[in-house]
């Protein structure tokens, strides 16, 4: 029979997570309040602040952010005397005896807020890895699981003019039914890691839109906007694009949504013309301006066309790491270093590797002209049988959707990297293709297979879910799992699909600095050497478009002991861990030199 508490508690998940819609469009560009910098944290391995000793959930937990107030009170904790966190910032760098920490730390923050009549607050977190419970001013807001995608909730009805406080237990113990699931080779970063905002906007708002290409015409911008808490307000949004001479109305139905399409002959968006426009939305006296790429991505057999044109996507893959700090990215200037490498090394696109990565790093490619992969962390082996895995991965798919879906430098969503071939597998991968083409049927699917079979020095992709896919990603690790680097440059390759392939991993570890014959390991020549002779496999393999080897830079894992070589540092990095180049950077530098050499000239016949 369950207690009082529990049905208080049941009714009041309930009723918040309604309350957790599809969170603001741009939020960082809306009006409003940022809460980024000191929390005060509480470690909590054992969750006491959450459990009382009969493991029933607490009343009384750490969210009531209590102290004693006189001298014969109990009160076991108090955050204000409690040391700090930054936010946006993961818990593992911030401090020594946090590096291999993972489990539950309760953030707490106060704040005012001089509240405005007729006005919503939205509670507007950019991540939080893995698990958060949000309370304001004692009152549980909502819960949200997922590590790498925005979210919020409406808190208009529990904050007042002044000492507020905002108390988010932030949970990231790995587990067997998550998204990702307990095994990865990436660093499981806890904590709030990206920025935290308090929105203040009109009752009736616009909260979420799409401004495209229209899918049939060059001539053409076409999308939606969906407006909240319309109610009985005005029957009309507007879409204005100055640059284009566009400022037209958008009928709304009764719930606020409304689609648009006006001609318009826009610059179209590439990495050598990465031209945005201005957008603004406007609903009464609310408005938001966005900044707009437009352009069109689709296949035509083996080739993929950006704006019609074939295109070879000459990437890299990036894991989520600051580029001169250790820990998580989250910031433009963050986004800007590594993206200028990327660059640098003669790139034209990036592999947002292996889950969503912050927004500053989209707009950030859709400023400086690199085409993006963004994924999802359905990664190696997810629970692919279990209904409440897939709707964690949908649930994720969806939030990175919906907060990059405006971003022309998007050009793949992918579902998934390296899934065993089941038919489970099959079952929820093909349920969740389907599911990211009714969201966005303008971008490619794709994703990271790693099944082929072997004919002596013939690999053959086989797949199921090639057949699915629009571009399929091919990892393959000749010359490091397998193979010596040598065999790499005779291998020959087949694809029975008709559809692009992009080579979405290969690479080797090495430690920078250290030096040696190409055939010892972890030396800058064998890495060199393994990239030679894949760049050589590569050419031979007449339906690949594109190549995102693995990895841009070192990057922190707990696969990767090996001391003096690795110290917990996947060593695959065309970067050191400090951004010092490696041979192999050299190697592809002059690849992708030669790639858009031969692209500036035009097509050879
Ligand atoms: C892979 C995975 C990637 C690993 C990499 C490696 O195939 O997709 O997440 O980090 O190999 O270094 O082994």
């Amino acid at each position: 029979m369950p207690s009082k508490f529990t049905i208080l508690a049941l009714l009041t998940i309930a009723c918040t997570a309604a309350q957790a819609a599809t969170p603001t469009q741009n939020a960082g560009a809306r009006h409003g309040f940022s809460l980024d910098g000191e929390w005060h944290i509480i470690v909590d391995p054992y969750e006491s602040g959450f459990y009382d000793y009969r493991y029933g959930e607490r009343e009384d937990g750490y969210f009531l952010n209590r102290k004693a107030e006189k001298p014969s009170d109990l009160v076991e904790y108090d955050f204000s005397a409690s040391p700090t966190l930054r936010v946006p910032g993961d818990w593992n760098t911030q401090d020594e005896k946090f590096l291999w920490y993972e489990g539950t730390i309760w953030y707490e923050r106060d704040f005012d807020v001089a509240k405005r009549k007729g006005k919503r607050y939205l509670l507007h977190f950019g991540a939080v890895n893995y698990e958060a419970n949000v309370y304001v001013n004692g009152t549980k807001v909502g819960r949200h699981e997922g590590g790498f995608t925005p979210f919020e909730f409406d808190v208009t009805e529990q904050i007042k003019d002044t000492h507020n406080f905002v108390v988010v237990k932030v949970d990231d113990r790995r587990e067997r039914d998550n998204v990702p699931t307990v095994n990865t080779d990436w660093w499981n970063y806890g904590g709030i890691t990206r920025p935290v905002r308090l929105l203040e906007l009109d009752a009736a708002h616009v909260a979420d839109y799409s401004v495209q290409l229209a899918p049939d015409s060059d001539t053409a911008v076409a999308g939606w906007v969906r407006v909240a808490g319309r109610a009985d307000g005005p029957d009309r949004a507007r879409v204005a694009i100055p640059e284009l001479g566009i400022d037209a109305g958008v009928a709304l139905d009764a719930g606020g949504y409304g689609t648009f399409r006006v001609a318009a002959t826009p610059g179209l968006w590439s990495p050598e013309h990465p031209k945005l426009y201005d957008v603004r939305l406007r609903y009464g006296d609310d408005g938001v301006t966005d900044r707009i790429g437009f352009r069109r991505i689709e296949t035509r057999g083996e080739d993929i066309l950006l704006n019609g044109e074939p295109v070879y996507l000459r990437g890299v893959s990036l894991h989520e790491e600051a580029p001169t700090r250790p820990g998580r990215a989250w910031s433009v200037e963050d986004a800007r270093q590594t993206l200028a490498w990327a660059k640098e090394l003669g790139c034209n696109f990036v592999r947002l590797a292996h889950y969503p990565h912050n927004e500053a790093m989209v707009r950030m490619a859709d400023e400086m002209g690199l085409m993006v992969w963004s994924e999802i962390p359905v990664y190696w082996t997810i629970l692919f049988d279990d209904d409440a895995v897939y709707a964690k991965a949908g649930q994720q798919l969806d939030e990175m959707i919906g907060r990059d879906r405006n971003r022309a430098a998007v050009i793949l969503w992918s579902v998934a990297n390296e899934t065993p071939n089941t038919d489970a597998r099959f079952a929820f991968l093909d349920r969740l293709v389907r599911r990211a083409r009714a969201l966005d049927a303008s971008r490619l699917i794709t994703a990271a297979t790693d099944t082929q079979v072997s004919e002596d020095d013939l690999r053959r992709i086989q797949d199921p879910l090639a057949g699915i896919l629009d571009v399929i990603g091919v990892n393959n690790y000749c010359g490091w799992y397998r193979d010596k680097p040598g065999d790499c440059a005779t291998l020959r390759w087949r694809s029975d699909y008709g559809k692009p392939v992009i080579v979405s991993e290969f690479g080797a570890g090495a430690l920078q600095g250290n030096h040696g014959p190409a055939d010892e390991r972890w030396t800058e020549e064998y890495q060199a050497d393994v990239y030679r002779n894949n760049l050589v496999m590569l050419e031979h393999m007449s339906f690949v478009r594109g190549a995102t080897p693995w990895i841009l830079k070192d990057f922190r894992s707990p696969r990767r002991p090996l001391p003096g070589i690795q110290d917990y540092w996947n060593r695959k990095g065309l970067l050191s861990e400090t951004g010092v180049r490696k041979q192999a950077w050299y190697v592809l530098q002059s690849f992708y030199k030669e790639k858009a050499e031969k692209a500036a000239a035009g097509p050879d016949d």
